[in-house]
């Protein structure tokens, strides 16, 4: 029997197929899960839908996650359309391209509120709007990066929202376990995407990563999407509460040998 066979995952922040919930939901799906989508705006709808209907054919959603009122109307549709889910993957996060280089310092008052309700907040957003649609045992999931906790130039407020997300992911699995449900966050390597190109710089990351990660390559969202099957089944059933590494070993580096380091 597969992993995820009976199970139901709702996937957010699929924009394309470089997406890592695009990743995540490939795998989810290989493993046996229903799936079902959200997407953001007009702009991303057809790819969203064309994975949909590529991967058992579940519905995708319009959603913007800074809305309550699309939220609260999420819920409903869910309930109506699959009865209770089992899996929540978030894979969402939003910075002004301006706030992902230079001195951080100089974000503004706005951008910093952006970054942290679209990035951060959205999780308790999205957790609150679906508490009821979610089974007991069910497993959230957040994307986070080593810039929560390490500086990383030109993260910035990027990694500053990143710290917020995975506190929330700590008190969150705490307000949830008592219904067994177990929250974690999964924290990438880098990965080119459309979001993580914003980041000044972004190729030097992969090159840093490759040569000085143990095991000496970048990752993929196929690689992600494999953490993500172990959180969503009922191998994990006591993790909780924690933010686990996929980047080939980087996050353990102390001293980077090379010049290209
Ligand atoms: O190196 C990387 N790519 C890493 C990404 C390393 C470690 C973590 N992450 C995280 C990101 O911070 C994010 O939380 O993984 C998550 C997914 O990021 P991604 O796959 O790199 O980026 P992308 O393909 O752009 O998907 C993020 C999507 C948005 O994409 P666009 O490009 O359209 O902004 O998040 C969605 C949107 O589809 N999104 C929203 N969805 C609903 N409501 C909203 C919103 N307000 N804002 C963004």
């Amino acid at each position: 029997m597969s992993l995820l066979e009976g199970k139901t995952a709702l996937v957010t922040g699929v924009a394309n197929r470089w997406s890592i919930a695009t990743g995540i939901a490939r795998a989810l799906h290989a493993h046996g899960a229903r799936l079902a989508f959200i997407y953001q705006g007009e702009r991303v709808k057809d790819e969203v839908e064309k994975l949909a209907a590529e991967l058992g054919g579940g519905k995708a959603y319009a959603c913007d996650v800074s809305s309550d009122e699309a939220l609260a109307a999420l819920a409903t549709e869910l309930a109506r359309d699959y009865g209770k889910h089992d899996v929540l993957v978030h894979s969402i996060a939003f910075v002004n391209k301006e706030d992902l280089a230079g001195k951080v310092y100089t974000t503004s008052r706005g951008g910093f509120a952006l970054a942290l309700d679209i990035s951060a907040f959205s999780l308790i957003a999205l957790t609150n709007a679906l508490v009821e649609v979610l089974n007991d045992g069910a497993s959230i999931m957040a994307m986070t990066y080593l810039g929560s906790t390490a500086i990383v130039p030109n993260y910035n407020v990027a990694g500053i929202s990143k710290g917020a997300l995975e506190s929330i992911v700590r008190y969150l699995a705490y307000d949830l376990g008592e219904r067994g449900i177990r929250v974690n966050a999964i924290s990438a390597g880098p990965i080119s995407t459309a979001s993580s190109r914003q980041v000044k710089d972004f190729k030097s990351m992969l090159i840093k990563v490759e040569n000085a990660a143990p095991l000496r390559r970048n990752i993929t969202a196929a690689d992600v999407g494999n953490l993500a099957v172990y959180l969503a089944s009922d191998l994990s059933s006591a993790i909780t509460a924690d933010v686990h590494f996929v980047d080939a070993g980087y996050h353990a580096m102390g001293m980077y040998p090379g010049k290209d380091a």
